[in-house]
């Protein structure tokens, strides 16, 4: 993977507790300044807690450095409200001798960014050379707290290498300023508070909500320092002398009225306690909560250096996109790194990235399913609006869950395009309820499904039963549609949308019966308020028995929508090898008359429904269906991954994985800049623990099946199963698996093709192929 180095740059040890980590593997580093590529490096490196999140920059022409709060949006025009762009805070301004140190002035010795996946610490290491010949490092680094989500950090350390003088430090807060490029543009909303003795105070708002952050710079009580606080700016300044160096510490704790009635007084008093306790120790419970969550997240791959990076920087970024304590936001398609769909959520959420949380954060999954529920009025509005029943929910949402997908958007030839997936794309319903199923079945979480997971399935069910038509072929029909596959709209009958609400009306029919038979209570209480009628679950067993699915059984394919078999077909190889969209190249009305598709549509039914049909089905379809796509969107090559492993084609497998890798790290799509990409992200952790590994829930635990990538000697990573942690370890050669369990009782791990094994707490077991198929499973050391 590119723009990664192999050392941590030689970071000066300090009497911090922290430093960064000193493996390559855990870090991403971008060494020297690359102008062209400041905004997309702003977007990688971004630092977050799912509270909070960070672009960071060196402020200089071409940066786009934002600081987003997850759910305060701004603007309400035609294109919907967008993330609101908190005030700026990032600026280190330094003067040395009254003069300021930029890159732009003087000569660059070094300067280097690097982010430690690790601990979610972004450090930054600059060496400038004035023109009068004096050479100051900077050391400086910056962290959005884990452990504490209202707090960021930021230090640095300052080196006079080669002089005496006087040396300035100020750190910005406020509506003043800009930095880089970008006037901050809520800044007629901002109010810079009396900055009262020893910190800043700063009032915003975002509509209707009320912001406020609460600032502090310490550093070491020497007698030649001077503190200042003017225009929001809190500055330190003092004598130097030759070699001599000063670090600088800095507490921001950021609040707003969704979290307190006084988010100031929240934000000073928070402050106040934070600086009593002390910067190192919100430092020492920082990277002790990342430890724990990598603890039951990481994915370790031998073998493979650039995959092994890839994985962690995806986990980096799906670790600091969620926050478990808010059920009232989501996870926008790029979290909050960046600006792309202005930070509105979409069905990437719970079909990409929703697994990798139920897996080893189930009660960050469960806040991002709680967002649903929260939504649900608005999902149920959306649906009436449009002449139905139930709930459908909006194909992009913000802070309330209404449908903000813009109507139009400006295409290449700089004419207005109508964008029709907020009326069309309505398989998002279905992701859904599949998603509260997965999520259930996972966790056991029986009272969510019995209250608001139920909820979900039967007014998503609801929804489907008036969306879908009886027609005079006496099957149901879901017509004008858009399926995940963009370049088709108004389509009738997509399979991955019907063969999803399928599953949606057979699911929440079942929820009913079992909530009838073991919950009566909660069956009852929800009869009532959602008015069930008896003989609903069966009206829509009967209605998923009669819906279109496009499959023929002569060929085992799916026809991917009504009439896609008679499009044009276009040289597959047409939709490869171009650096510009297909649709682009050949004209979207040419793409729509053409059998090319944009990503992942009956491949990803694959993905998800696996068990459903034999592998000779999916097969068959993801050899017709793959050379057809164009992976016009980033969510498509790490499902092709996925399915291409669990099919044995490690060739395609690793083709894809590496093409799903790069989509960020090499900015492989061209628009990286605008955020990274959280469905790829979260597809790439999918291709691993479900295509790789091949792990598929059961009843009594999971199944695998693995698949190792020809470069990958090792695969290991962690789950959690019903409140029981699994640890799995696959060897390639010999085929080896082991699984130890943690927590109280005990989980069934089911091989393909090879015994199943009921492993208990405190447990290890092994299970070898010793050339002629899996052994038995033994017992191992631990
Ligand atoms: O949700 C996706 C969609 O499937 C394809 N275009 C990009 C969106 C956001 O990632």
């Amino acid at each position: 993977v590119a723009h990664v180095a192999v050392s941590n740059g030689g970071i000066p040890a300090n009497d911090l507790v922290l430093s960064p980590c000193t493996d390559a593997g855990w870090l991403l580093i971008e060494e020297g300044l690359s102008p062209a590529r400041e905004r997309e490096i702003e977007s990688l490196l971004a630092i977050g807690n799912g509270y909070l999140g960070v672009r960071t920059s060196i402020g200089g022409r071409f940066s786009h450095p934002a600081t987003f709060i997850a759910g305060i949006y701004v603007g309400d025009g035609d294109l919907g409200p967008r993330l609101a762009v908190f005030p700026q805070w990032l600026n280190v301004a330094v003067t040395v001798e009254n003069e300021e140190l930029t890159v732009e002035t003087g000569r660059v010795l070094l300067h280097r960014w690097l982010l430690d996946l690790s601990k979610g610490v972004l450090w930054r290491e600059w060496r400038q050379q004035h023109p009068s010949g004096r050479i100051t490092r900077l050391t400086c680094f910056q962290l959005a707290s884990l452990a504490d989500r209202r707090l960021l950090l930021q230090s640095v350390t300052v080196t006079a290498e080669n002089y005496a003088g006087t040396i300035s430090v100020g750190m910005h807060l406020g509506p003043s300023g800009t930095h880089g490029n970008v006037e901050n543009v809520e800044h007629a909303d901002v109010e810079l508070v009396a900055a009262e003795p020893g910190a800043v105070l700063l009032r915003a708002v975002a509509k209707d909500v009320g912001i406020a952050a609460a600032s502090k710079m310490h550093g070491p009580g020497a007698a030649s320092w001077k503190d200042t606080i003017a225009n929001g700016e809190e500055r330190c300044s003092w004598k130097t002398a030759l070699g001599q160096t000063m670090r600088l510490d800095r507490i921001l704790a950021v609040f707003t009225s969704r979290d307190s009635a006084s988010p100031l007084t929240a934000a000073r008093q928070h402050l106040a306690a934070v600086c009593a306790r002390g910067f190192q120790a919100a430092i020492a419970d920082h990277v002790d909560a990342w430890r724990r969550r990598w603890d039951s997240a990481d994915v370790r791959i031998v073998g493979d250096k650039a995959a092994q990076h890839a994985m962690r920087f995806a986990i980096y970024h799906l670790i600091a996109a969620a926050n478990p304590a808010d059920e009232c936001v989501s996870i926008a398609s790029r979290g909050l790194t960046g600006e792309a769909y202005r930070g509105h959520v979409l069905w990437d959420t719970e079909i990409y990235m929703l697994p990798f949380y139920v897996f080893t954060a189930p009660e960050a999954a469960r806040a991002l399913l709680m967002y649903r529920c929260h939504t649900l009025d608005l999902a149920r509005r959306k649906a009436q609006a449009l002449g139905y029943q139930g709930a459908l929910y909006a194909w992009e949402s913000a802070d309330t869950g209404d449908e903000v997908t813009p109507q139009s958007a400006v295409g290449s030839d700089g004419r207005p395009v109508a964008i029709l997936t907020g009326q069309q794309e309505h398989h998002i319903s279905a992701d859904i309820a599949f998603a509260v199923w997965q999520y259930w079945r996972a966790t056991a979480d029986n009272a969510f499904m019995a209250a608001e997971g139920a909820e979900i399935l039967v007014e998503t069910a609801r929804f489907w039963a008036s969306r879908a038509q009886i027609g005079l072929d006496r099957l149901a029909h879901v017509r004008r549609v858009i399926g995940p596959d963009e370049y088709h709209e108004t389509v009738d009958d997509n399979a991955y949308t019907n063969v999803m609400a399928i599953f949606n009306l057979e699911r929440a029919a079942d929820v009913l019966a079992m909530l009838e038979r073991n919950r009566p209570d909660d069956w009852q209480r929800l009869s009532e308020r959602l008015r069930i009628d008896a003989k609903e679950p069966q009206a829509w067993r009967s209605l998923a028995a009669k819906m279109v699915t496009g499959f023929d059984r002569a060929t085992g394919l799916f026809e991917q929508f009504a009439g896609y078999f008679q499009l044009e077909e276009i040289d597959p190889a047409a939709a490869r090898n171009w650096a510009m969209p297909i649709d682009v190249r050949l004209g979207a009305e040419r793409v729509r008359r053409s059998r090319i598709i944009k990503q992942a549509d009956v491949v990803a039914l694959s993905a998800l429904r696996w068990k459903k049909w034999p592998v000779a089905v999916h097969e068959a379809n993801f050899r017709f269906y793959e050379p057809r796509t164009a992976h016009g969107s980033s969510l498509s090559p790490a499902i092709h991954a996925l399915v291409a492993a669990r099919l044995g084609d490690l060739h395609l497998a690793q083709t894809y994985f590496r093409q799903a890798a790069e989509i960020d790290l090499t900015n492989n799509m061209g628009n990286a800049a605008a955020g990274v990409h959280m469905g790829a992200l979260g597809g790439l952790w999918q291709a691993a623990v479900f295509g790789m590994a091949g792990v598929q829930l059961r009843e009594d635990g999971i199944s695998v099946d693995p698949h190792l990538l020809p470069s990958w000697s090792e695969l290991a990573f962690p789950l959690q199963w019903r409140g029981r942690r699994l640890r799995l370890r696959f060897e390639a050669q010999p085929r080896r698996i082991e699984a130890a369990v943690e927590g109280d009782g005990e989980v069934t791990v089911a091989v393909r093709d090879g015994p199943a094994c009921c492993v208990r707490s405190g447990q290890n077991f092994a299970l070898q192929d010793d050339g002629s198929g899996w052994g038995h499973w033994e017992e191992a050391g631990r």
